[in-house]
């Protein structure tokens, strides 16, 4: 006789004007019944034919218009990811610096971090099942990962702004309700808010208040503390411009200023009033064109912040009083918190470790200047922010940044308890208790959880602050060296594979001989080449000791990919003459 399980399913979910409020009515089911449904629900919401999906390093990301399947197989996913980690976990719908026709969507884990690796693979095989098959690819997962689908699942959900957003979530709404999962839909947030949400919820209230206001008050009341001291500034100015890509970051940067008081004087630019998302602004096009985004008005010297458009990355710039464009990126910003940070533990006699993780792409100088002036270990991790956050588990104090302005600061639970302990013990030297005071507060301001351009840039400032430098100072630390990122067009991207963090090519078989040999040619010369995660292209980036020599040389890199790798379309052309 076979057994017949039945399961509570919640039928009707009524959000209220505050989203607490949720009204839930249950009904019982069987699993068989629930599976039909979700097979049943994909009529409203068929995949296209000869599409392949794959979940990749920021989750799916393409065309807006072909992303309907895939949201609603992702709603039924966040259900099982729910009821798998017995807890809340979040979806964002984001292409990030993409165009704004683009769209996205990523799972969140219940205590912010991305979502674990292994269900990659079930989030890709779910996307690619045809709508008859919903049924048996959702069994299957269940069956793997041994999930007890009689418990409960619940999703907070969230968008940035693209115009495709509403219609996205609702596909997704639709497989959270087909699975009787509770849900939260927060409308418009950053990527970095919904995962602060979601770990706060997670964690009782530990990490704050989860609630938008909550994360604007946490960020607030530490940023106002750490300033309160502050004494007269020579250099430093508390006026800041910030491009906010035409998207949300604009919008919640708004929403914090009431927060900040006259602490900081912000003018929004780029906030989605009349351009387009990420089109001619944002960190992504201001790191990659090295010049300032449209639509500011800079005074030479003047401090300028670029985010992406969901508001996880951050840039700094400024233009020099001779018109000169001076990009701070992720690696000026980490080698900026690193010091700090340094500097508070030495200061509060704790013995903690402090490590920086960076990525292949960050400039040579930077890693340089970390190891060889400020004597810190760095670590270079593979591209992707998943992998830059797992190594800076490693140590107690663990800042990450990719180049591109993508990072944040891990502290570990025992570094955590250690700081805390100290700021209260009242055996300690002032001046000791007083470092653990102010690390106390930089935790507060930094969202662990994932790369925030909100919080690290109040970070950035803080520091700028503390120091008295204005952005030129900061620059001063260390000269980066000219580089180029070029991407070149092949047949299969996957015949290029890499080791060792990306730094050396295992395939084509000859392809890192020949960089060796070219890299031998340029003073100061490093090249490497990775396939693209993104993007169906092969990136490959060249610096040394000039623009021209940096030029020339991912040029000539770029050849080598296009013969050995089978370039697509013309042979790469050299770089002009300046
Ligand atoms: C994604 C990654 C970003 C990485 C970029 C590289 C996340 C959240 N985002 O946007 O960290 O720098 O991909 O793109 O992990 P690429 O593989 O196309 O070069
Ligand atoms: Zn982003």
């Amino acid at each position: 006789m076979s057994k017949v399980i039945l399961y509570f399913r919640v039928v009707q979910v009524s959000l209220c004007s505050t989203w607490r409020q949720v009204r839930i009515v249950y009904s019982t089911c069987k699993m068989s019944d629930i599976l039909a449904e979700a097979v049943k629900g994909a009529a409203a919401h068929p995949r296209p034919e000869g599409i392949q999906f794959a979940y990749g390093t920021a989750g799916f990301r393409d065309k807006s218009t072909i992303l309907d399947p895939v949201l609603y197989r992702m709603g039924l996913l966040a259900a099982l990811r729910s009821k798998a980690k017995k807890a809340t976990v979040a979806v964002m719908i984001t292409a990030s610096h993409n165009p704004e026709p683009d769209n996205g969507v990523k799972l969140v884990d219940p205590m912010g971090e991305m979502l674990e690796e292994s269900w990659e693979e079930h989030a890709t095989d779910l996307a690619n099942a045809k709508d008859e098959d919903i049924g048996s690819a959702l069994q299957r997962i269940i069956d793997a990962v041994d999930i007890d689908i009689s418990l409960p699942s619940d999703v907070f959900v969230a968008r940035d702004t693209r115009p495709s957003g509403p219609p996205l979530t609702q596909a997704l709404l639709d497989g959270l309700k087909v699975m009787g999962s509770t849900f939260t839909d927060f409308g418009i947030l950053t990527t970095p808010q919904l995962h602060y949400l979601v770990r706060c919820h997670n964690s009782k209230g530990a990490y704050g208040e989860p609630t938008e206001e909550g994360y604007y008050k946490k960020l607030a009341q530490a940023f106002l503390k750490l300033r309160k001291d502050a004494g007269a500034k020579k250099k430093y100015e508390p006026v800041v411009i910030i491009d906010g890509a035409n998207g949300v970051g604009a919008l919640k940067t708004r929403k914090l200023q009431s927060h900040l008081h006259e602490s900081l004087r912000i003018t929004v630019c780029n906030d989605g009033s009349s351009g387009k998302l990420n089109e001619k602004c944002g960190a992504d096009f201001v790191k990659v064109q090295q010049k300032p985004p449209a639509g500011l008005e800079i005074q030479p010297g003047q401090r300028c912040v670029s985010f992406d458009g969901d508001a996880d990355r951050v840039v700094f710039f400024y233009v020099n009083k001779d018109g000169v464009f001076n990009l701070l990126d992720g690696d000026k910003i980490s080698t900026l918190i690193a010091g700090y940070l340094g500097e508070l533990v030495s200061a509060s006699g704790l013995q903690l470790n402090i490590g920086v993780v960076q990525t292949a792409y960050a400039n040579g100088s930077s890693t340089r200047y970390l190891e060889d002036v400020m004597k810190v270990p760095v670590s270079c991790a593979k591209t992707g922010v998943k992998h830059l956050h797992h190594k800076a588990l490693e140590f107690d104090v663990g800042v990450y940044f990719e180049a591109n302005g993508h990072g944040t600061v891990l502290f570990s639970d025992q570094a955590e308890q250690k700081i805390k302990a100290a700021s209260q013990d009242d055996s300690l030297e002032s001046s000791k208790r007083e470092a653990a005071t102010r690390l106390t507060l930089m935790m507060d301001l930094i969202n662990q959880t994932v790369g925030d351009a909100i919080s690290d840039f109040l970070v950035v400032e803080t520091i700028l602050s503390t120091r008295d430098w204005a952005a030129e100072d900061w620059n001063m630390q260390y000269r980066d060296l000219p580089s180029r990122l070029l991407k070149i067009k092949v047949k299969d991207r996957t015949a290029v594979q890499t080791t060792d963090a990306e730094r050396c090519a295992t395939a084509p078989a000859g392809l890192q001989e020949a960089i060796n040999k070219l890299v031998a040619k340029y003073q100061q010369g490093r090249s490497f080449v990775r396939p693209s995660g993104t993007e169906d292209v092969v990136r490959v980036f060249a610096e040394a000791d000039t623009q021209a020599n940096a030029d020339m040389l991912a040029h000539e890199v770029s050849v080598q990919v296009y013969q050995l790798a089978g370039g697509v379309g013309d042979q790469p052309q050299p770089p002009c003459a300046p």
